[in-house]
């Protein structure tokens, strides 16, 4: 049970006490303030509680006593009696049109309580209706802000960021297993194989207690409404927006379902082929001799290796299966050992209070020691854009000298002087080559003119890569993930340039970022370009590779392909053979 998970919970609470009318208004604040407070704390609640209970709870500003003993219901036993009790006064459908903008709870009481409208299908006819027109404070333009909202909802994709979807299908995974009702759970679908997007979240488990496990599933208090549920499934929305399928299934089929709901659905299709061509037929049940018609006896169900192996290959590690070349791979020996997080020595983009992070050189280079790595660039910004701070032709004496002492302050790690420096739109950089000439890494970024031609975006970032004294290109498109496209670039011709100049491609671990995406990383590895797995962290806290490591995997990537894997005697040659080709 995440903070948001419980500031979710009050806030929806508060609504539907808003709705219904019949509550003190100042009851319905105190929910809505209390799921600000919760939403901007930066302990955790579930942490708060265990350390102090009830009494450390009711310190937090707006957590009264009753406000205290539901979180503590809630940290406790993952669960909320009041919630359903409040739900249970007001139409379902209700609660979901006040997902739509425009449409606060004062409306939708109102259209509840003199339109009957209960759901979203009587919403769209009322308004169609034009009786609303002799309403005050309803005209065309409201009629139709509503109309549109109801459009916007039906149409957003639906697909979350995988960091999200994670950290929701993790906590609803930690809810089960409290439950003792499961023996086995494991994530399926695309969040298994790390997908940057999840449309759904798949979880199976297995369990003697099917029914109970349901029921225990279908009543958390993440969870909005119940979409469907037969005997072994339940398919639900949550309130995080997600939906969520679980699967209760037998322990001796577990395999053959893991390996099916995993997916991807073209992966799948791919080892079914190959099954028929090997005389069996694979299903979510199983393995069987013969054809789907005249099915025989089960020879393969109980895991995931077992599966493989009947038809003749080696475990394909999930991020793999995507039909993109794994089952060749796997049937000749050539899969790829995948990178782990363990891998990475160094991290080569990092920035200080010299720039916009919020912690000293010595401190990131502290807390980059803690991580375990064996050297770290501090690659301030140089940039043009409004930036007070950073790195500029003035002071890049002084940003030395302040490495220099770092270099002294924190020994056991090696601490090299870099900068990030901006790409102007032609692909000339903010700082002249003497000035990166003094730096030991030189990353190279885009942070602005993102609505080039595909033309112009390519001779840019080719410019970039030819000037010797860039040693890496930054977060290579530029992309926000769920807010800003990145640039649009032929990248296989940037990608053959960074080989021909023996420039080294970032892929910036930031989970905003995870730029290079998985399927430019493969082809990276390909060609024999190098890549970087960075954190760009701007904090002590920012050393995070976890979302990085699985786009690299997702992308081929092993050790061998990544720069910073390398310890730090290996790594200075590498830098120093880059250095070399620089005039
Ligand atoms: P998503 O949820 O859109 O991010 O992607 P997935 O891959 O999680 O897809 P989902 O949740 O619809 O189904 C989970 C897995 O179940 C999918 O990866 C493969 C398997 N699956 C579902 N439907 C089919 C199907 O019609 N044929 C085959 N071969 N497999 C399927
Ligand atoms: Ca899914
Ligand atoms: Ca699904
Ligand atoms: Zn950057």
């Amino acid at each position: 049970m995440t903070n948001g998970d419980i500031a979710r919970i009050f806030e929806r609470i508060a609504l539907i006490l808003e709705l219904r009318g019949d509550e003190n208004p100042f009851r319905i604040r105190a929910y809505e303030r209390a799921a600000q407070n919760i939403e901007n704390l930066s302990m955790h609640l579930s942490d708060v509680y265990r350390d102090g209970g009830i009494k450390e709870l009711k310190k937090i500003p707006g957590i009264g006593v009753d406000l205290a003993l539901k979180i503590e219901e809630l940290v406790t036993t993952g669960k909320l009696a009041y919630m359903k009790e409040v739900e249970n006064k007001v139409p379902i459908g209700l609660l979901k049109l006040l997902e739509i903008e425009s449409l606060g709870p004062k409306k939708t009481k109102f259209l509840w309580q003199k339109y009957k409208v209960k759901d979203m299908d009587d919403l769209v006819a009322l308004m169609h209706s034009g009786k609303l027109l002799k309403e005050k404070g309803w005209g065309e333009k409201s009629i139709a802000n509503v109309l549109a909202g109801v459009e916007r909802h039906g149409r957003s994709s639906g697909r979350v960021l995988l960091p999200v979807a994670l950290e929701t299908a993790e906590e609803l995974v930690s809810a089960l297993q409290k439950s003792k009702l499961c023996d086995r759970i494991e994530i399926a679908g695309s969040l298994r194989r790390r997908r940057e997007t999840v449309g759904d979240i798949d979880i199976l488990v297995t369990s003697k207690k099917p029914e109970k496990v349901l029921d225990f599933f279908t009543t958390l208090p993440q969870i909005e409404n119940v979409i469907a549920r037969g005997p072994t499934k339940a398919s639900v929305h949550l309130l995080s927006g997600l939906q969520a399928d679980l699967r209760v299934l037998e322990p001796d089929v577990f395999g053959a379902a893991l390996h099916y709901f995993t997916g991807s659905k073209d992966h799948n299709v791919q080892i079914r082929k190959i099954g028929i061509s090997k005389g069996v037929t694979i299903s979510e049940y199983g393995v069987f001799k013969g054809t789907a018609k005249a099915k025989g006896k089960l020879v393969a169900a109980k895991t995931e290796e077992d599966v493989f192996r009947t038809v003749g290959l080696a475990y394909i590690p999930p991020e793999l299966r995507e039909d993109r070349g794994e089952i060749l791979a796997a049937a000749s020996g050539k899969l790829p050992n995948l990178i782990e997080e363990k891998d990475l020595k160094g991290d080569l983009h990092m920035h200080s209070t010299f720039s916009d992070g919020s912690a000293s050189i010595e401190a990131m280079a502290e807390a980059a020691k803690e991580r375990g790595h064996e050297y770290i660039a501090i690659t301030d910004h140089a940039s043009s854009m409004g930036m007070v701070k950073g790195l500029k032709t003035t002071n890049i004496k002084e940003f030395l000298k302040s490495i220099e002492r770092a270099r002294k302050k924190v020994p056991g790690i090696q601490i090299l002087a870099g900068t990030e420096v901006d790409i102007g739109p032609d692909g000339t950089l903010y700082l002249d080559d003497d000035i990166l000439s003094q730096l030991d890494i030189v990353v190279a970024s885009v942070h602005q003119y993102f609505k080039q031609s595909r033309e112009e975006a390519t001779k840019r970032l080719v410019k970039v890569l030819k000037n010797p004294y860039v040693t890496i290109l930054g977060h290579p498109t530029g992309r926000l993930l769920g807010k800003r496209d990145g640039i649009d670039v032929d990248m296989e011709v940037v990608l053959q340039t960074a080989l021909q100049t023996g420039t080294w491609i970032e892929l910036n671990a930031s989970p905003d970022r995870l730029d290079l995406s998985d399927v430019y990383l493969k082809r990276a590895k390909e060609l024999g370009v190098s890549i970087v797995i960075d954190s760009d962290s701007h904090s002590i806290r920012g050393f995070n590779y976890r979302f990085g490591i699985m786009t690299a995997r997702r992308g081929w990537i092993e050790k061998e392909d990544v720069i910073n894997a390398l310890p730090w005697k290996k790594f200075e040659k590498e830098l120093a053979k880059r250095k070399k080709a620089t005039p």
